[in-house]
């Protein structure tokens, strides 16, 4: 069974929009916005704790970002809205998927929130750390007692999200995020993390 937990006017309409195109059944759970400050309301937290929309669940399995909640439920229910995986195609589909939640949406959203800057209401510092926090401290969670992301051993994930620790552990300088700093000092013992600085350091020095 799939549940939606849905917020207005959010990203969460490319997924009610996908479960319709794919014609499974599925719930939806209906949040709503905080009217002056356009939050999400505190009970999406309890779904998930970065409290984002969109969210599924999927067989009991919560599942955020839009992103992989897309791949997910094509590649489960609608495999004819992705092209074959040994196709340029499928190259191009991967591209676009992470574009779209990553590049491509950076900029917007910055435009987005300097519309929020008024005279009176100084915005975007205050978010920035507030939500850095939420995902910091959600990054260090997910880290306890863990060598790698995913299960116990090194994924694709780590290739990509160690690049955001690294940035993290600039940031933390009253070590609040000790799971984090572990999760580097693991990956950095790696003899292919050592080769890639290596090379790195070998051609910049020049
Ligand atoms: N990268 C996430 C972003 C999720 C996200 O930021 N969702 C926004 C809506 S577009 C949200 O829930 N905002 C409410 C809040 O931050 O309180 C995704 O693609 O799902």
């Amino acid at each position: 069974m799939i549940t939606l937990h849905h917020l207005n006017e959010s990203r969460s309409i490319r997924t009610l929009w996908l479960l319709e195109e794919m014609g499974v059944p599925y719930k939806t759970e209906f949040y709503t916005r905080d009217r002056a400050t356009h939050f999400a309301p505190e009970s999406l937290k309890a779904i998930h704790p970065l409290g984002k929309s969109p969210v599924i669940e999927l067989n009991g399995k919560v599942v955020a970002e839009s992103g992989a909640i897309t791949e997910i439920l094509i590649e489960r229910f609608a495999p004819h809205l992705a092209p074959p995986k040994d196709s340029d195609e499928y190259v191009e589909y991967l591209q676009w998927l992470h574009f779209s939640e990553s590049s491509a949406m950076l900029p917007p959203l910055l435009q987005v929130f300097m519309q929020r800057e008024t005279a009176e209401l100084v915005f975007l510092p205050g978010y920035a750390k507030a939500e850095s926090k939420k995902v910091f401290t959600y990054l260090n969670d997910q880290l306890e007692n863990k060598d790698y992301l995913v299960g116990s051993k090194l994924s694709g994930a780590d290739f990509m999200m160690f690049f955001v620790a690294e940035i993290i552990q600039r940031f933390d300088s009253k070590g609040e995020y000790p799971h984090i700093k572990k999760y580097l000092q693991n990956l950095k013992a790696l003899e292919s993390w050592q080769q890639a600085q290596a090379i790195e350091a070998r051609h910049y020095a020049k």
